[in-house]
Parts: structure tokens; C-alpha cells; sequence
């Protein structure tokens, strides 16, 4: 029986018992502003720690790829950085990359046996993504991905903003939580 299935919620995403949280980083994987300097301040030392192995083997990471470091002091045990693309109009493959993050996320997921992942609504802040169509794509990426998979049990978006959250409740394949 197929038990996966997708939360939106609203709220902080350090904060989450999950098996994995993802990261809307950069390429230089060294932390920024955002969502990515609240993990790092949260996570303590020892997410930049692996974050600079990383970069020292594979010099970064690209738009629409994931690299997976421990949690640190988070509560999840490990967070999947991605990169987002930064927004410059629709016509460079802006959609594509950003499903590509969603994909190569879930897929470093499975590898590492996580049941649990949160994300955060990638792009969508200093990368200027419009928040209706990054809902619509993230919908579209994380759907497409349970559906042929049984490792995922429960995918959460976590909207910091009103506005990301009102997209994403529009999306049947949604369940919102109330609190
Ligand atoms: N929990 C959940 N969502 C959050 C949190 C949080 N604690 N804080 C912010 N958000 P952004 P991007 C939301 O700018 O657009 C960084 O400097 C926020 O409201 O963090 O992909 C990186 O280093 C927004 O909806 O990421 C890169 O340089 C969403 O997270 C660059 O920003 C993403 O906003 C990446 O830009």
C-alpha cells in the first residue's frame, strides 16, 4: 500500500524532527543569508566542516544538484544543501533546474535511507523565483517522485511566508496542516 505523502506547513525549518531538511544554499556551499544562514547558525560548526570537504573534493556545487552533510545540532540528522536557480525571467531553464533541486534532494534522500524530508521553498527569496510558479513545480517534482518510489514516507514544505503557504495549500496533492 502506498503510504507517502506531502504536509505544508508553516514555520521555522530547523526546528524539525525529520530525518533530513534541505538547504537552499549557493554554489560556494559556504553558507549566505536566508534559510541557508539559519541552518548554519543552527546546525553549529560541523555542517560547514563537511560542507568545506565537500567543495575541497568536488570544488562546489551546481544549480539543480544536492550534496548531503550531518544535521550537526540540528534535530534532523542530516541536511541535504541544493542550489537553487537565481530568477532572470523564465527563459533559462529557471523551471528545469528548480525541479532538478527537488530530484536530486529526494534522490540523496533515498541513498541515505531518510523516510522523513522538509524543504524549504527553494529560490524563492534572494533568488527572486516567483512563489506561484515554484509552488506549482515543486508540487509537480516532489508528486512525481513519491509516486514511483516507496522509500519517501512523508515530504513537508515549510513556508517561512503567508504567500508561499496560500500557494501551496491551492495544490490538492497538499495536506495542510491546521494548527
Ligand atoms: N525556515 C524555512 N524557510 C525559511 C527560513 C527558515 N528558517 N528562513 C527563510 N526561509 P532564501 P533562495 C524561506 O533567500 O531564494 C542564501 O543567501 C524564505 O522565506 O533563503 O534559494 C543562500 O546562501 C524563502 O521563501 O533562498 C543563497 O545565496 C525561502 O526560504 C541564496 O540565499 C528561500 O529563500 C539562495 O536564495
Amino acid at each position: 500500500m502506498k503510504q507517502s505523502w506531502i504536509e505544508l506547513i508553516k514555520g521555522d525549518i530547523t526546528q524539525l524532527h525529520v530525518d533530513a531538511i534541505v538547504n537552499a544554499a549557493n554554489t560556494s556551499l559556504m553558507g549566505g543569508g536566508g534559510v541557508d544562514g539559519a541552518i548554519h547558525r543552527a546546525g553549529g560548526p560541523a555542517i560547514l566542516e563537511e560542507c568545506r570537504k565537500i567543495v575541497a573534493r568536488q570544488g562546489g556545487c551546481k544549480t539543480g544538484d544536492a550534496v548531503i552533510t550531518t544535521g550537526g545540532s540540528l534535530p534532523a540528522k542530516f541536511v541535504i544543501h541544493t542550489v537553487g536557480p537565481v530568477w532572470k525571467g523564465g527563459n533559462s531553464q529557471e523551471a528545469e533546474k528548480l525541479a532538478d533541486c527537488y530530484r536530486s534532494s529526494l534522490n540523496l534522500a533515498v541513498e541515505y535511507q531518510c523516510k522523513t524530508i522538509a524543504f524549504p521553498n527553494i529560490s524563492t527569496g534572494v533568488y527572486g523565483f516567483p512563489k506561484d510558479k515554484a509552488a506549482e513545480i515543486a508540487v509537480k517534482a516532489v508528486s512525481e517522485f513519491i509516486s514511483e518510489t516507496d522509500e519517501i514516507h512523508k515530504v513537508t514544505f515549510v513556508c517561512f511566508d503567508q504567500e508561499n503557504f496560500l500557494y501551496l495549500s491551492n495544490f490538492q496533492e497538499v495536506r495542510r496542516q491546521i494548527d
